[in-house]
């Protein structure tokens, strides 16, 4: 069986650091900004990548960056792609379950799923499970990264911006990745709605890293040390740390809502409550990616369960359905089959007989 995560002999869980860490800009030698050159590679099912996919929606990028989705199943090779071949396999799949809102990115359903029995890990409904890599006809991840750098010995991992001229990666690095599509780069291939978008602006830059910095150790990273720590000392001690976290980011929020309902009389669909200032910025993207899979698979697969989002969190929980339900980039490019089958169905180790829990009912409640 693969092992998807490194582990120290203390039983606790390592991320690997990103390899390549380039950037994109008219300054830089190599990677200049132009449309269509770059593509972004992602998993619907991977909270790094997604918040790739929400940036590159809020920006307004989605036709000036392509992006293709590997399939939910990640197996011992890693990452794969859909054959070419079976494409256009199922017509009915690509119309019922896509349309192009945020940049061609599969719709989440209505509805939840009602039973998960019938889908195999090698299921290829195209569009649905996982597009195609239709550059080179790529069946894995891993075979970027070869082409990229012949010698590449780490870990396979989505999101991958590439770069289609040079043929090589320009950034495996989520964070990175993010603060590229945010920057003016792209501005002039782009309205003039999507160049007034700024995720980072200048004034809350330092609260954003601030918040940024112990929400990824605590909360985003938080719960994998906790569902793949291998000692129940170290999970109980990671398990604890997401909570106090959690408590600390209901805080925040809670304290954000005061201050809004004296000034605008409360939340609706156009008022927001914000993770720093009074605006949309990357930390609530970090945060949303990692929130939004807490309930669906957190809770029960990585036994992050001392409440749920919807019991335990009003204010966190009215945070999130106000992204989820009011902001097109983060309900278009969530997908939580993808969501549940990845984790359930991928790791083996701590879901041997791959039965995917139907529950949460619904995977998010209404507003
Ligand atoms: N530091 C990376 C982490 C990305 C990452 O860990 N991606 C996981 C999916 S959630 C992955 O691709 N894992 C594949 C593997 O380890 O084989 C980032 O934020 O971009």
């Amino acid at each position: 069986m693969s092992k998807q995560w490194a582990s120290s002999n203390n039983g606790a869980f390592k991320r690997q650091v990103s390899s390549f860490r380039e950037t994109i800009s008219k300054q830089h030698p190599i990677y200049k900004p132009a449309k269509g050159r770059y593509w972004l590679y992602v998993s619907l099912a991977c909270p790094w990548a997604h918040r790739t996919l929400i940036t590159r929606a809020l920006k307004g990028l989605t036709s000036v960056i392509g992006c293709s989705v590997v399939h939910w199943h990640l197996d011992e090779k890693g990452w794969r792609f859909l054959d070419m071949g079976k494409q256009l396999g199922d017509e009915n799949d690509f119309l019922e379950h896509w349309h192009d809102a945020a940049g061609g990115i599969k719709t989440a359903k209505d509805d939840t799923s009602t039973s998960f029995a019938s889908i195999k890990n090698d299921s290829q409904r195209f569009m649905v499970d996982a597009t195609n890599e239709p550059h080179y006809g790529y069946q894995r991840i891993s075979d970027l990264y070869y082409k990229s750098d012949p010698q590449y010995s780490a870990r396979f991992t989505v999101p991958v911006l590439w770069d289609l001229e040079t043929q090589t990666i320009v950034n495996n690095e989520s964070s990175d990745i993010i603060r590229i599509l945010n920057s003016s780069a792209f501005d002039e291939f782009v309205g003039e709605k999507y160049k007034k978008v700024d995720l980072v602006p200048e004034h809350l830059k330092p609260e954003i890293d601030a918040f940024n910095s112990w929400v990824y150790d605590n909360i985003n990273n938080g719960v994998y040390k906790t569902g793949f720590a291998e000692k129940a000392k170290v999970y109980e001690s990671e398990a604890t740390n997401v909570f106090e976290h959690l408590d600390k980011v209901e805080k925040i929020l809670s304290e954000k809502y005061v201050d809004l309902k004296a000034k605008n009389g409360g939340v609706d669909g156009k008022q927001n409550i914000f993770a720093v200032g009074d605006q949309l910025t990357e930390a609530d993207i970090r945060l949303y990616t990692t929130i939004i899979r807490f309930d669906p698979v957190y809770v029960q697969h990585f036994k992050c369960n001392f409440t749920t989002i919807r019991d335990g969190y009003p204010f966190t929980h009215l945070w999130l359905r106000n992204l989820y339900w009011n902001n097109d980039a983060f309900r278009y490019t969530t997908d939580f089959d993808h969501i549940k089958l990845h984790y359930t169905r991928s790791h083996t180790r701590i879901n041997p007989l791959g039965i995917t829990p139907l529950g949460p009912k619904p995977d998010i409640l209404p507003l």
